[in-house]
């Protein structure tokens, strides 16, 4: 097995790869791209990934794109019964709450995250600041809710649900905004936190971000 992953660190939809990584006890060759360290225009690059966006994996022969397509990959491929349940009607208890990050959460995170955080003081656009914090905060008030009876998205044990919403809360919480914490959410921030994976692989800081909208 040679596990080969590419992209910065930095880069919110590697981490949650990289955390998945660390959940499975995989060891991967980490090859940082992106960012200040270019590479995604380059053709070695496009001939993995022709969209030349990061990460992507490279598992021997196979290679694989698109940040929940890897975390699918790796749960099936390594993650057993515990990850990958043999039941479709178990696997879509976290299949849903994937979706519904890359589709509805994800989205309004990654508008509120450039337009405020990333873009330079000066030139932040107020009203879509404002309309980008409201749906997230409605996004994390319906997670306050779902999360009142159960420790975690997908059920009583950590899992694949939890990695992509989870990977939003350290900089939902650590940008400078005065949002809601909402109970639920942030009991269950906790849990994550108290997992060696997380804290390594997501709390991490991103300052050299802040005020950036190139590299
Ligand atoms: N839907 C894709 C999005 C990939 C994507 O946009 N990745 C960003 C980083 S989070 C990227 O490649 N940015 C260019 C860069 O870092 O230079 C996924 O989930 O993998």
């Amino acid at each position: 097995m040679a596990l080969t992953l590419w992209g910065r660190r930095s880069a919110f939809n590697v981490q949650k790869v990289l955390w998945m990584l660390a959940e499975l006890g995989l060891e991967a060759e980490h090859r940082p791209a992106g960012g200040s360290h270019g590479l995604l225009d380059q053709p070695g690059f496009l001939a993995m990934n022709p969209h030349g966006r990061i990460p992507v994996l490279v598992d021997g022969d196979e290679i694989l794109w698109e940040s929940h397509t890897i975390l699918r990959y790796l749960a099936a491929q390594y993650g057993g019964e515990r990850f990958w349940p043999a039941s479709p009607a178990a696997r879509s208890l976290a299949d849903r709450w994937m979706d519904w990050s890359q589709t509805a959460l994800q989205p309004d995170f990654m508008r509120l995250f450039w337009s405020y955080y990333r873009t330079p003081e000066p030139e932040r656009p107020a009203d879509r600041i404002l309309a980008a914090r409201r749906d997230c905060e409605a996004r994390f008030s319906l997670l306050d809710g779902e999360l009142g009876d159960r420790p975690y998205l997908g059920g009583s044990e950590f899992g694949l649900a939890d990695v992509p919403a989870g990977t939003t809360l350290f900089r939902y919480f650590e940008m400078g905004l005065d949002v809601p914490h909402p109970p639920a959410v942030m009991a269950w921030y906790e849990r994550l936190a108290a997992r060696p994976t997380f804290r390594e692989h997501v709390m991490i800081p991103f300052d050299d971000l802040f005020g950036r909208v190139e590299f």
